[in-house]
Protein backbone atom coordinates (compact mmCIF):
# COMPACT_ATOMS: atom_id res chain seq x y z
CA UNK A 1 0.00 0.00 0.00
CA UNK A 2 1.12 3.68 -1.01
CA UNK A 3 1.67 5.88 2.36
CA UNK A 4 -1.76 7.56 2.16
CA UNK A 5 -3.49 5.40 0.36
CA UNK A 6 -7.05 4.48 1.66
CA UNK A 7 -6.86 1.07 3.21
CA UNK A 8 -8.81 -1.14 1.67
CA UNK A 9 -7.64 -4.03 3.92
CA UNK A 10 -8.74 -2.38 7.31
CA UNK A 11 -11.56 0.08 5.88
CA UNK A 12 -14.85 -0.20 7.51
CA UNK A 13 -17.17 -2.75 5.72
CA UNK A 14 -21.03 -2.94 5.89
CA UNK A 15 -22.23 -4.94 8.24
CA UNK A 16 -24.94 -7.65 6.98
CA UNK A 17 -26.99 -9.77 9.35
CA UNK A 18 -24.36 -12.78 8.74
CA UNK A 19 -21.75 -10.65 9.78
CA UNK A 20 -23.35 -9.41 12.99
CA UNK A 21 -24.47 -12.86 13.71
CA UNK A 22 -20.57 -13.82 13.49
CA UNK A 23 -19.37 -10.77 15.69
CA UNK A 24 -22.03 -11.87 18.60
CA UNK A 25 -20.89 -15.63 18.35
CA UNK A 26 -18.15 -17.22 20.45
CA UNK A 27 -15.99 -20.08 20.04
CA UNK A 28 -17.64 -22.67 22.33
CA UNK A 29 -17.03 -26.36 22.88
CA UNK A 30 -21.11 -26.68 23.36
CA UNK A 31 -22.97 -28.36 20.93
CA UNK A 32 -24.50 -26.29 17.96
CA UNK A 33 -27.39 -26.28 15.60
CA UNK A 34 -25.77 -28.59 13.63
CA UNK A 35 -25.31 -31.22 16.07
CA UNK A 36 -28.79 -31.11 16.51
CA UNK A 37 -29.24 -31.74 12.45
CA UNK A 38 -26.55 -34.68 13.04
CA UNK A 39 -28.80 -36.05 15.25
CA UNK A 40 -31.94 -35.62 13.57
CA UNK A 41 -33.61 -33.95 16.24
CA UNK A 42 -34.21 -30.84 14.07
CA UNK A 43 -35.01 -31.10 10.44
CA UNK A 44 -32.89 -30.13 7.61
CA UNK A 45 -33.01 -30.94 3.74
CA UNK A 46 -30.49 -33.41 3.43
CA UNK A 47 -28.91 -34.13 0.57
CA UNK A 48 -26.09 -36.39 1.52
CA UNK A 49 -24.75 -38.60 4.19
CA UNK A 50 -22.07 -41.17 5.42
CA UNK A 51 -20.41 -42.31 8.42
CA UNK A 52 -18.30 -38.90 8.64
CA UNK A 53 -20.14 -36.27 7.19
CA UNK A 54 -23.60 -34.63 6.08
CA UNK A 55 -24.61 -32.22 3.40
CA UNK A 56 -27.66 -30.35 3.82
CA UNK A 57 -29.09 -27.14 2.35
CA UNK A 58 -28.46 -24.04 3.79
CA UNK A 59 -31.44 -22.51 5.61
CA UNK A 60 -30.93 -19.11 4.17
CA UNK A 61 -29.52 -19.51 0.94
CA UNK A 62 -26.90 -16.95 -0.84
CA UNK A 63 -27.28 -18.61 -4.33
CA UNK A 64 -29.56 -20.37 -6.28
CA UNK A 65 -27.70 -23.64 -4.84
CA UNK A 66 -26.30 -23.36 -1.41
CA UNK A 67 -25.54 -26.24 1.03
CA UNK A 68 -23.12 -26.91 3.80
CA UNK A 69 -20.79 -30.18 4.13
CA UNK A 70 -20.23 -31.02 7.50
CA UNK A 71 -18.08 -33.88 9.61
CA UNK A 72 -20.13 -35.75 12.36
CA UNK A 73 -16.63 -34.81 14.49
CA UNK A 74 -17.49 -31.78 16.39
CA UNK A 75 -14.44 -29.79 15.18
CA UNK A 76 -15.18 -26.28 16.18
CA UNK A 77 -13.84 -24.70 12.37
CA UNK A 78 -10.62 -25.20 10.29
CA UNK A 79 -8.44 -23.82 13.43
CA UNK A 80 -9.16 -27.28 15.24
CA UNK A 81 -8.02 -29.56 12.99
CA UNK A 82 -5.16 -31.20 13.25
CA UNK A 83 -2.64 -34.12 11.65
CA UNK A 84 -4.65 -36.39 12.04
CA UNK A 85 -7.60 -35.09 10.37
CA UNK A 86 -6.49 -34.70 7.28
CA UNK A 87 -8.59 -37.89 5.59
CA UNK A 88 -11.21 -36.52 6.79
CA UNK A 89 -10.78 -32.91 5.41
CA UNK A 90 -9.81 -34.63 2.61
CA UNK A 91 -12.94 -36.95 2.23
CA UNK A 92 -15.31 -33.19 2.88
CA UNK A 93 -14.01 -31.56 -0.08
CA UNK A 94 -14.46 -34.63 -2.02
CA UNK A 95 -17.91 -35.01 -0.81
CA UNK A 96 -18.01 -31.38 -1.74
CA UNK A 97 -17.57 -32.07 -5.10
CA UNK A 98 -19.66 -35.10 -5.64
CA UNK A 99 -22.55 -33.16 -4.17
CA UNK A 100 -21.72 -30.22 -6.48
CA UNK A 101 -22.23 -32.67 -9.50
CA UNK A 102 -25.02 -33.85 -8.07
CA UNK A 103 -26.75 -30.31 -8.09
CA UNK A 104 -25.83 -29.88 -11.62
CA UNK A 105 -23.44 -27.19 -11.04
CA UNK A 106 -21.84 -28.19 -14.17
CA UNK A 107 -20.65 -24.29 -14.87
CA UNK A 108 -18.88 -24.35 -11.44
CA UNK A 109 -19.18 -23.26 -7.83
CA UNK A 110 -17.39 -21.47 -5.03
CA UNK A 111 -16.16 -23.54 -1.81
CA UNK A 112 -15.36 -21.34 1.51
CA UNK A 113 -14.99 -21.97 5.07
CA UNK A 114 -15.15 -19.17 7.35
CA UNK A 115 -13.14 -19.25 10.18
CA UNK A 116 -13.57 -17.25 13.20
CA UNK A 117 -15.02 -14.11 13.84
CA UNK A 118 -12.72 -12.02 11.26
CA UNK A 119 -13.72 -14.87 9.19
CA UNK A 120 -17.00 -14.29 9.44
CA UNK A 121 -18.08 -17.84 11.21
CA UNK A 122 -20.81 -17.84 12.99
CA UNK A 123 -21.63 -21.75 13.91
CA UNK A 124 -18.79 -22.99 15.72
CA UNK A 125 -18.76 -26.41 13.93
CA UNK A 126 -17.12 -26.75 10.77
CA UNK A 127 -18.81 -26.22 8.02
CA UNK A 128 -17.64 -25.87 3.96
CA UNK A 129 -20.14 -23.40 2.39
CA UNK A 130 -21.21 -24.98 -1.37
CA UNK A 131 -22.71 -21.83 -3.54
CA UNK A 132 -23.56 -21.96 -7.11
CA UNK A 133 -26.17 -21.51 -9.84
CA UNK A 134 -24.71 -17.94 -10.17
CA UNK A 135 -21.88 -15.43 -11.28
CA UNK A 136 -19.61 -15.53 -8.06
CA UNK A 137 -17.56 -12.43 -7.46
CA UNK A 138 -14.30 -11.84 -6.85
CA UNK A 139 -13.16 -10.68 -4.05
CA UNK A 140 -15.72 -11.40 -1.73
CA UNK A 141 -16.70 -9.26 0.98
O1 LIG B 1 -21.40 -17.95 9.08
P1 LIG B 1 -20.98 -19.40 9.03
O2 LIG B 1 -19.86 -19.66 8.06
O3 LIG B 1 -20.71 -19.93 10.41
O4 LIG B 1 -22.20 -20.19 8.41
C1 LIG B 1 -23.26 -20.70 9.14
C2 LIG B 1 -24.31 -21.04 8.15
O5 LIG B 1 -25.25 -21.87 8.78
C3 LIG B 1 -25.08 -19.83 7.61
O6 LIG B 1 -24.97 -19.77 6.19
C4 LIG B 1 -26.51 -20.11 8.06
O7 LIG B 1 -27.47 -19.67 7.13
C5 LIG B 1 -26.50 -21.61 8.20
N1 LIG B 1 -27.51 -22.12 9.09
C6 LIG B 1 -27.83 -21.63 10.32
C7 LIG B 1 -28.87 -22.44 10.81
C8 LIG B 1 -29.13 -23.39 9.85
C9 LIG B 1 -28.29 -23.20 8.78
N2 LIG B 1 -28.39 -24.02 7.72
C10 LIG B 1 -29.35 -24.99 7.77
N3 LIG B 1 -30.19 -25.20 8.81
C11 LIG B 1 -30.09 -24.37 9.89
N4 LIG B 1 -30.87 -24.39 11.05
C12 LIG B 1 -31.91 -25.41 11.23
N5 LIG B 1 -30.65 -23.50 12.03
C13 LIG B 1 -29.71 -22.54 11.96
N6 LIG B 1 -29.54 -21.65 13.00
Amino acid sequence: LVAGSRNVFTSPVSCNDEVKKAQAATKSREPTIFSKILDKSIPADILYEDTECIAFRDVSPQAPVHFLVIPRKPLTGIDDATDSDEKLLGHLLLVAKKVAEQEKLDKGYRIVINNGPDGSQSVYHLHLHIMGGRQMKWPPG
